[in-house]
């Protein structure tokens, strides 16, 4: 197989582009692409601030990589998850992203949720009695708290992640096969601020599939964490992406028409756009938007390892402490 542009030896050939490229071409097409999808769904200018939440794999370091490659102003953020998973799944992540930035004399600024908080997330989803085995809720909920946060405090009006095509078809499937309107609505490459305690949320990624990122970030040169999070096997989203690729094995470019198809049935107006809005609350405790009025989410969340842990117990000791 030939490069498209040079003919010499291509080192990756999307079928759905029908596009062919070697390593120095397909690296300029990458940030060439990324920029047009910047400019097209009006995600950031050069004069915003941007934090890109790093995770330690393939896609979020390509994306600070690319970010920096095109010029921006943009900052990592690593929130340490205290998870191990018998392969020190958070350690290597950290070592890695760490590694990254300092390689590159980037900026990472780190928020560890045990010595920050008081409890690991696998020890906090006992304590809270949500997902003993699958800390995935509190987890999520956690990090969206901690990178709202960040972005607040650090004045960065951009908040960035690597979710790619085959992240986003994934949840798009899911909430298709459910009809989840108001997820639909909310499922975008642009969440605008709603609130001027929050910073606006961008997937520049959106539109790559995730092979053009794992030989993005193996051509670069970059080095990842391999491992997905231990708690991500069997998930939903992976059997869906399984789905989806027998799909696209029999019909290339079928991920990518059923995303761009949605994004445009939107624009379309297929969906109308939710009448009540939800009025956004400062929380009684730590200040961040909230929908209910008192304390948010997250607050009264990790309020119960406060009550719990209060010093620093050993988490088998809580277990049969789940109805605090
Ligand atoms: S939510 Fe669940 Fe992820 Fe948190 S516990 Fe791991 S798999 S990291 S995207
Ligand atoms: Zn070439
Ligand atoms: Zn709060």
């Amino acid at each position: 197989m030939k490069c498209r542009k040079c003919g010499e030896k291509a080192v990756i050939n999307m079928r759905q582009h029908k596009l062919a490229l070697c390593e120095t071409h397909f690296l300029d097409w990458v940030p060439e692409q990324t920029q047009r999808f910047i400019e097209k769904y009006a995600m950031f200018t050069p004069e915003d601030k941007i934090l890109v939440a790093i995770s330690g794999g393939k896609d979020s370091l390509s994306l600070w990589d690319i970010l920096i490659r095109l010029g921006y102003q943009a900052d990592g953020l690593y929130i340490g998850l205290g998870i191990d998973g018998g392969v020190g799944y958070s350690d290597e992540s950290h070592r890695l992203s760490q590694k990254f930035a300092d390689e590159r004399g980037l900026h990472l600024r780190v928020v560890e949720v045990e010595e920050n908080y008081g409890a690991t997330i696998p020890e906090l989803a006992v304590i809270s009695n949500r997902g003993r085995d699958k800390p995935c809720s509190v987890c999520g909920l956690s990090k969206r708290y901690i990178m709202n946060r960040a972005a607040y405090d650090g004045g960065y009006n951009v908040l960035a992640t690597g979710h790619n095509l085959d992240d986003e078809a994934a949840v798009l499937m899911q909430n298709t096969l459910h009809w989840a309107g108001g997820y639909l609505v909310r499922q975008a490459p642009v969440l605008a601020a709603t609130h001027s305690g929050l910073a606006r949320k961008v997937k520049p990624l959106c539109r790559f599939y995730e092979r053009e990122m794992a030989a993005y970030a193996i051509v670069r040169g970059i080095e990842y964490i391999y491992d997905e999070c231990p708690h991500a096997v069997g998930s939903t989203t992976i059997y869906y992406k399984e789905i989806l690729n027998q799909l696209e094995e029999k019909s290339p470019g079928s991920k990518l028409q059923f995303y761009l198809s949605f994004l445009q049935a939107k624009e379309q107006g297929l969906f109308a756009p939710q009448s009540v809005e939800v009025e956004l609350h400062a929380c009684d405790k730590c200040g961040q938007p909230t929908s209910a009025p008192g304390e948010c989410s997250f607050c009264r969340m990790w309020e119960k390892v406060r009550v719990v842990k209060g010093g620093r117990l050993p988490v088998e000791v809580l277990s049969p402490m789940s109805e605090v």
